[in-house]
């Protein structure tokens, strides 16, 4: 059972672009290694500490290539010691293809999925499903990925969408491939996971191993309302525009830098401290 008091530091990470939406949704969402560079540093100004990146093809469609996302490192380790927290994550393509540059790159964090469910973008005003499909986590490609994460240093981030997803991680502590300090994300609000209410934050945040650092993922303007029960439960913090567009008041944000800045706001508000890059690395080690 995880203790459940506010931090003393909190980490804030910043996900610059995810691979579902695109400029017409949100102008603000960069594409080339250039300009996610670009958000990285504004981000890493504005307060985050870890950057989460998906690479994308220079006209934005999503990219598992290793060049890409060595450029995208090579391009932010030359102006700013931010960590870089890669994705692994997709919809129809296999585990090895989506993780080849966790061994050409290494990041010094990656994202690992923890288990499968239907995900889809459904339009409440349009009465239809935008996107669907069945995102494959599993529990073979979760053994994969933690081993090749063990082998090349990187840490994993476990990303937790659904109610079974937390206890997923149980059978990898007991074979010794997933060892403390962990590090989880509780994702709510994607249609096809758990919904965005302060009842499954305080579930799931129950059912995390003692000691385990985690943030809410909250998906859409649903994240703000949760920020403060978050940070009370002993949440660290994501935002960026691969999660939500928008800025409390319902402004779409211009840049990742706005959602970093509001969100470092609201916790040193609350008497909270941002974490900084070298606290994170301690945090993240130990
Ligand atoms: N798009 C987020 C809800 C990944 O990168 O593999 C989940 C995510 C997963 O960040
Ligand atoms: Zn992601």
């Amino acid at each position: 059972m995880q203790a459940t008091s506010p931090r003393e530091k909190v980490i804030v990470t910043a996900a610059l672009t995810g691979a579902l939406a695109n400029r017409k949704h949100c102008p603000g969402i960069p594409y080339t290694a250039a300009e996610i560079a670009d958000e990285a540093v504004r981000a890493y100004e504005a307060g985050a500490s870890i950057v989460h990146i998906h690479a994308r093809e220079d006209d934005g469609t999503p990219s598992w290539r290793p060049e890409i996302f060595a450029e995208i490192g090579e391009r932010i380790r030359g102006r700013c010691p931010v960590i870089l927290n890669f994705s692994t994550g997709g919809v129809g393509n296999t585990i090895q293809e989506r993780a080849r540059h966790i061994s050409m790159v290494k990041p010094q964090v990656a994202a690992l999925n923890m288990g499968s469910m239907n995900y889809s973008i459904y339009s409440s005003r349009q009465k239809k499903f935008l996107m669907q499909g069945v995102f494959l986590n599993p529990f073979e490609d979760i053994e994969y990925l933690l081993k090749l994460m063990a082998e090349n240093n990187v840490i994993p981030e476990l990303e937790c969408f659904d109610a079974g997803h937390i206890c997923n991680a149980d059978p990898f502590i007991d074979m010794g491939l997933l060892k403390p300090p962990f590090h989880f994300s509780i994702i709510l609000g994607v249609t096809g996971g758990l919904s965005a209410t302060p009842q499954n934050l305080k579930n799931q945040v129950g059912l995390l191993p003692e000691g385990a650092h985690w943030q809410l993922i909250g998906i859409s303007q649903e994240q703000w309302p949760l920020l403060d029960l978050s940070l009370d439960l002993g949440g660290h913090v994501r935002v960026g525009l691969e999660d939500n567009f928008y800025l409390p008041g319902g402004a779409m944000a211009k840049s990742n830098g706005e959602l970093v800045d509001m969100a470092v706001k609201k916790v040193r508000e609350r008497g909270q401290k941002v974490a900084t890059v070298e606290e994170t690395l301690a945090f993240l080690k130990h």
